[in-house]
């Protein structure tokens, strides 16, 4: 070839990689789902059903036979290849799915599928997703628009469903457990039969959340008391109506006495009155309650002490169709928590994790924020057998890519995933998912690059809590919308448990709140060695240091620096680490579609951004209590503290995908 031909062809193959980068652009619809249908039909025989239809869809290899087998566990599968064809083997229709999925995952991230011996089932039989879905179309703490249930599409309740049951999600609470009266109104059932129809192929029933006031608001009775016979003959007359529509209805979901949310307690009865009278109705159909546990009074002096002192005295008591349904940590989703102490103190109530999908404690639709990593902590102290199931609160809106940022996908998948196996590593997750999602098994992405991203995924949400609340800071949000920073929030009149100074208690001495047994004894609430470990200063872990201790400016840390001093460094290693993933990101752009490319690439622009934020604020202001200077060997403040008071965000702006903090 002439040196001219070789310049020609080089030029061609530039042109085409360009217009391949910029022509192939993706909005992020199909999720990890990015299958093509197969150009020639596999032979797929034996069980009809959604399975079947799925890999005669968007299965490239050989024949499949899918068998019912009887004796194999609920939704546990098996898929084994034998004479030249692949058999997948399950006691049921939802079985069958998971396998089909399974198989096609492997295929779609190019492994082997010739020899397989397979054989899964999950850990719970439970794995639910819960929205926050008002009537009106609202997501409370939804960052990827409104609701997907308000006019449901079915082309997109058919994207959900197979979306949930490829990582193995089996059920979905359709509303906000701030529910309204009316969901449970004829008209809301209705469309609540619609959206279980729509769902029930891919092995998902449907839930909702109640309002224990419904008896009253919806059913005109004078009292919604759990012991009155005409309020559980109310219940007992909805519960057969909603059975009627939804045969296979999974049951209630319930906030009672929480957040001005009505009660058991508003008629003299008990959280354990509360759920077994629900559970009672329930049980004829195979129905559950799932009680929450997210229970706290303004009076309380340490919020983190309330759910054990209010289940405590019940444990045992509820009936066997309820679970009680907490979150992981003590107060209420921030970015590090230790577990909540309620999982190791309950021995004879059945109990479920909620976790929170959605980022609103996280950077919401913005940050990149892997949460796998936080998860796998939490089953680092909780043994996923001494849970009955898990639930997640949803992050999925009817945002064209779902989730409001491409690497929010990442979160929904993870929680499905570690709801079917808790002992899958953060790492096998995320690569799985980036593998589906992003990189196809035989593109020309540099193994390099993937490597890198991976890691920024690993990474991410350790360096959200540096940037944002690290060594056991927690709640320093800005008031209400829990988006950016405002330590310094208490304005007259909110209750103290909803302001920042209430948990980092910064003064003249140091920063964190006394959980001690000099103080709240909150460590009490622990088993003997972790309330031995959490309780001395000197032992407890530094990622929760002053969740457990006021920490002396001047305490000395594992690393030789004043606890100052560690606090500035932690906060502008977190802005470093948020750099740095925007480099990545960027090195990404030859082998990522340019849609997607830019529009991660904007949120990580904001989220660099808000790092600084919030390292600039936060240390200016602790910084007026420890009166210290920020280490020479760092980068200073770029902001002032007053500059920093005067930021308003508006609620728009974070939930608007283009926006960061705004003056
Ligand atoms: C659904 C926190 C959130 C509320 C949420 C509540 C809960 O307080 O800020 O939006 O309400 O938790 O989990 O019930």
């Amino acid at each position: 070839m002439t040196k001219k031909r070789i310049l020609i062809s080089m030029l061609v193959l530039l042109l085409a990689g360009w217009s391949s980068a910029a022509t192939g652009d993706e909005d992020g619809s199909r999720l990890w789902l990015r299958l093509d249908p197969a150009a020639t039909t596999a032979t797929i025989t034996g069980v009809k059903g959604t399975a079947m239809t799925e890999l005669q869809t968007y299965w490239q290899g050989g024949p499949i036979v899918l068998k019912r087998q009887k004796g194999m566990p609920q939704d546990g599968y098996t898929i084994k290849s034998q004479g030249g064809k692949t058999v997948i083997a399950a006691s049921g229709d939802a079985g069958l799915l998971y396998g089909a999925y399974h198989l096609l995952r492997l295929q779609q991230t190019g492994q082997p599928c010739d020899a397989l011996d397979i054989s899964e089932q999950p850990a719970y039989d439970l794995r639910i997703l819960n929205h926050w879905d008002n009537p009106n179309g609202t997501v409370e703490r939804g960052f990827a628009g409104k609701s997907i249930f308000l006019n449901p599409d079915p082309a997109r309740m058919q994207m959900y469903g197979r979306a949930n049951a490829s990582i193995g999600i089996n059920g979905t609470v359709l509303n906000n457990v701030n529910a309204k009266p009316e969901a449970l109104s004829t008209e809301s059932l209705l469309k609540a039969k619609g959206i279980a129809d729509q769902l029930r192929p891919y092995g998902i029933r449907v839930y909702l959340s109640i309002n224990f006031a419904s008896p009253m608001r919806l059913g005109g009775l004078k009292t919604a008391d759990p012991m009155e016979a005409d309020v559980v003959k109310w219940w007992r007359d909805k519960v057969d109506e909603i059975y009627k529509l939804i045969p296979d209805f999974g049951g209630f979901l319930v906030k009672a006495n929480s957040e001005g949310e009505p009660g058991p307690q508003d008629f003299g009865r008990t959280h354990a009155d509360g759920a077994n009278m629900l559970a009672g109705v329930l049980r004829p159909h195979k129905g559950i309650v799932m009680w929450r546990a997210f229970v706290y009074n303004p009076q309380s002096s340490d919020r983190a002490n309330q759910a054990c002192e209010e289940f405590m005295p019940f444990d045992g008591k509820f009936a066997d169709n309820v679970i009680i349904q907490i979150k992981n940590g003590p107060v209420d989703f921030q970015p590090r928590e230790p577990y909540s102490p309620l999982f190791t103190a309950m021995k004879q109530t059945a109990m479920m994790v909620e976790f929170q999908i959605t980022q609103e404690y996280l950077g919401a639709a913005n940050h990149l924020v892997y949460l796998a990593p936080m998860w796998r902590e939490f089953f680092s102290f909780v043994k996923p057998s001494s849970l009955r199931a898990m639930a997640g609160v949803a992050n999925i809106g009817d945002n064209v890519n779902w989730c409001g940022h491409h690497f929010a996908q990442a979160n929904w998948y993870a929680f499905g995933r570690l709801a079917w196996n808790p002992s899958l590593t953060s790492g096998q997750i995320a690569e799985e998912w980036l593998a589906q999602t992003f990189f196809a098994p035989n593109d020309n992405t540099p193994q390099a690059c993937k490597t890198q991203i991976l890691d920024v995924m690993l990474a991410s949400h350790e360096a959200c809590v540096s940037y944002m609340m690290p060594l056991g800071l927690h709640h320093i949000f800005a008031g209400n919308h829990h988006y950016g920073p405002e330590p310094w929030y208490k304005p007259a009149g909110v209750r103290a448990d909803w302001t920042p100074p209430y948990y980092h208690k910064a003064d003249a001495t140091g920063l964190g709140f006394d959980r001690t047994l000099k103080g709240s004894a909150n460590v009490r609430q622990y088993p003997d060695e972790l309330c031995r470990l959490y309780n001395d200063i000197n032992t407890c872990p530094e990622n929760v240091l002053t969740w457990f201790h006021h920490v002396p400016w001047d305490h000395k840390m594992k690393s030789g620096r004043i606890f100052w001093d560690e606090l500035c460094h932690k906060y502008d290693d977190g802005v470093h680490q948020a750099r740095h993933f925007l480099a990545v990101w960027d090195a990404l752009q030859p082998y990522v579609d340019g849609q997607r490319f830019g529009e991660v690439q904007r949120k990580l622009r904001i989220q660099a951004r808000d790092a600084e934020w919030w390292r600039d604020a936060c240390l200016l202001y602790f910084q007026t209590f420890s009166k210290r200077p920020i280490p020479q060997d760092m980068e200073h403040p770029v902001h002032n503290l007053d500059e920093m008071m005067q930021f308003r965000i508006r609620i728009s702006n974070y939930e608007n995908p283009a926006c960061g903090y705004t003056k």
